[in-house]
């Protein structure tokens, strides 16, 4: 991935003239969206002194960011004043920012606005975009981006990144693990990135809430005649284990592991919608158009959508005979 020379430009020039930046990142933040955000709203206040930087989300970190340096400074408040400038990580589309209607200036072309995403659906809506659908993680490009502009990556900013890269990889171990990542996470590791402190919090830490609201999605796995590994949580599923919605993030990974299937599902109850998350193992198998189907997006192999309404579970029986029994009819 090269970082345009003009589109780079064209970003610092934005910058340059803002007094004040808003970084923002999706609602329901994972740690791509976290790492980005925080990545990004950090490198602006060390290379540019004088600056306010936002840090803004719909949503707070999840808890397994809440580590992250500068995680609670996180805010939902935003209000426009003339003269800021946007910086918007990790959002295939304006809704999923969930500021579209209440945030017009953001995408009616009124304010400057930088992207930096990495989603194959991306309709570039902002003034200057840097979207790679080939980076495994948006805060891969940030690094490309920080190092085209000279910017430093200091320890708590690389930790910030490397946040993203292992969790968009699954802890380096999707298929969008490429070489330019293992580099990527080399240049943070030498900038001094903590990376035990992200193994630890992101990857060795569950909740009890977690594991019961983990097993009540694995005991209700089903396997279809298509070939999918589905299973769902109702809002009596995130009651009775006392999770919240983001506790099921990683749920999936299990539920895909199934031998033979072309893609899994969870589909899960959030207020007066329903969320699925869709991922595939199999090359074949294109999940963000399964996704587009219902209104959603995301990559080849992990996608999601959100529809309105409620689970309702349908169980089907049927008496199938045992060999014996079905010999026993034959002969009569
Ligand atoms: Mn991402």
């Amino acid at each position: 991935m090269t970082i345009p020379i003009e589109e780079l430009r064209r970003a610092q020039e934005i910058i340059a003239g803002a007094a004040r930046i808003v970084c923002i990142c999706h609602r329901n933040p994972d740690g791509d969206a976290i790492g980005s955000l925080l990545g990004m709203a950090l490198l602006i206040e060390n290379a540019c002194p004088g600056k306010t930087v936002l840090f803004q989300c719909t949503d707070p970190a999840p808890e397994t960011c809440r580590f992250l340096p500068g995680a609670l400074r996180i805010r939902h408040d935003y209000a426009y004043i003339p003269g800021d400038a946007a910086i918007i990580l990790d959002c295939g589309e304006p809704k999923l920012t969930e500021m579209h209607e209440t945030h017009s200036m953001l995408f009616d072309g009124s304010m400057p606005t930088i992207e930096f995403d990495h989603h194959h659906r991306n309709p570039l809506f902002a003034s200057v975009n840097f979207v790679f659908p080939e980076a495994a993680s948006t805060c891969e490009i940030i690094v490309a981006f920080a190092d085209a502009v000279g910017w430093k990556i200091t320890s708590d900013i690389a930790t910030c990144l490397l946040t993203g890269v292992y969790t968009d990889t699954g802890g380096l171990l999707h298929s969008n693990t490429t070489a330019a990542v293992y580099r990527t996470v080399a240049r943070l590791l030498r900038a001094g990135a903590r990376r035990q402190e992200i193994v630890t919090a992101v990857f060795r830490t569950a909740k009890f809430s977690t594991l019961k609201l983990w097993g009540r999605v694995l005991e209700k796995i089903s396997l279809t005649a298509e070939g999918g590994a589905i299973s769902a949580v109702t809002e009596g599923d995130f009651r009775a284990s006392g999770a919240d919605y983001s506790e099921l993030t990683g749920a999936i990974d299990y539920v895909n592991a199934v031998p033979g299937m072309r893609f899994s599902l969870i589909l899960s109850e959030r207020g007066g919608t329903v969320k699925g998350s869709l991922r595939t193992l199999r090359d074949d198998v294109d999940v963000s158009a399964m996704a587009a189907k219902f209104s959603g997006g995301g990559h080849k192999k992990a996608a999601g959508f959100a529809l309105p309404g409620k689970l309702k579970p349908e169980i089907r029986w049927k008496v199938e005979q045992s060999e014996e029994e079905q010999g026993k009819t034959a002969l009569r």
